[in-house]
């Protein structure tokens, strides 16, 4: 195989190991989306629409996950199919799960942060998906902060997602960013958008009018040896956006039943995704496809710009 295959545990598709050699752009697309974001089938329809995408904007998708203990960078269609149709019963895996499922020979569906450390290893540097994790409320009690905040200190690939849901506590994460040295963008956008909704009042960092100038920005970063990723934040599109006042009170009432049901560790975000999809009829799935999907635009935009 190529020389993007330097790690005995990993396996690069032709395709994106072609387009890694001879400097073309390449995304990174999780699988967790896939087997624990959305009910099947819409969940593969959505990786399918996601990674035509891709391609529509001139790069190559690299869907993510882990079949049978290998690490795989780039799936088929029928890889897809098998992590949408398993769902849950595929293991959540971030940082810590990794040895695990490869010495087992499992199936893993990857997080924000598994994902962006197998595109590191295969030198991917662009990644899209839908919502990044976070600090949970109450975490000062719970202590719950997302292990992709950690990564995105470590590893350098830039995420690009919708923000931060109001599932999370948006003000301990930014703050959390911050003191790991996290840059937090906007995509042409003043405020940190809210995934559903277009704002969440919180201001970004930066905010940038060009996938370039996020290109830029990236090289220097990296040139410079400043390791970690960034956070590169797109607002849902205005005609998909869900009323914010109407999705907080959801998520209120998602929030208090996960409680009431004594939901811990890695079963918060599904569950709270699948209850506050039920809670609104299927229209926060709507808007969390529609807004997957216009993410994956703008990071192959970004992936053209840096091999450019
Ligand atoms: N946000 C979404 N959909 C998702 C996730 C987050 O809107 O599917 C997934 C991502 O894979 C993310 C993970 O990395 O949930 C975060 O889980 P946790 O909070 O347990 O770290
Ligand atoms: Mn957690």
């Amino acid at each position: 195989m190529s020389k993007h295959s330097f790690n005995e545990h990993l396996d690069v598709a032709a395709e994106v190991a072609d387009a890694l050699e001879s400097g073309k752009p390449v995304v990174a697309l999780e699988s967790t989306i896939i087997s624990h974001g959305m009910p099947y089938p819409r969940n593969v329809e959505t990786a399918a629409l996601v990674e035509d995408t891709v391609r529509r904007g001139g790069a190559v998708p690299a869907t993510i996950a882990i079949l049978d203990g290998r690490l795989k960078v780039g799936l088929s269609r029928a890889d897809i199919d098998r992590l949408g149709n398993k769902g849950t019963d595929v293991i959540k895996c971030s940082r810590r799960d990794l040895p695990f499922v490869i010495t087992r020979k499992q199936d893993g569906a990857t997080t924000v942060a598994a994902t962006m450390i197998i595109a590191a290893m295969a030198g991917i540097r662009v990644f899209a998906t839908g919502g990044i994790g976070g600090v949970h409320r109450g975490a000062e009690e719970s202590m719950d902060v997302s292990a992709d905040l950690e990564e995105l200190a470590r590893s350098n690939v830039a995420v690009v997602c919708a923000g931060i849901k109001s599932v999370l506590d948006i003000g301990r994460t930014l703050e959390y960013l911050e003191t790991k040295g996290v840059p937090v963008v906007g995509y042409r956008t003043d405020t940190l958008p809210a995934f559903y909704s277009r704002s969440s009042g919180f201001a970004v960092d930066y905010r940038v009018e060009s996938a370039a100038e996020v290109a830029a920005a990236m090289n220097i970063k990296w040139d410079m040896g400043l390791n970690g990723g960034m956070v590169i934040a797109v607002p849902i599109p205005e005609e998909h956006a869900l009323a914010s006042d109407e999705i907080d009170r959801v998520i209120e009432d998602a929030l208090q039943e996960m409680q009431r049901q004594d939901i811990t560790g890695k079963d918060r975000t599904p569950f709270l995704l699948a209850s506050i999809a039920e809670r609104t009829g299927g229209r926060s799935l709507d808007a969390n496809i529609q807004l997957v999907i216009n993410n994956a635009r703008v990071a192959a935009e970004i992936a053209v710009e840096i091999t450019s």
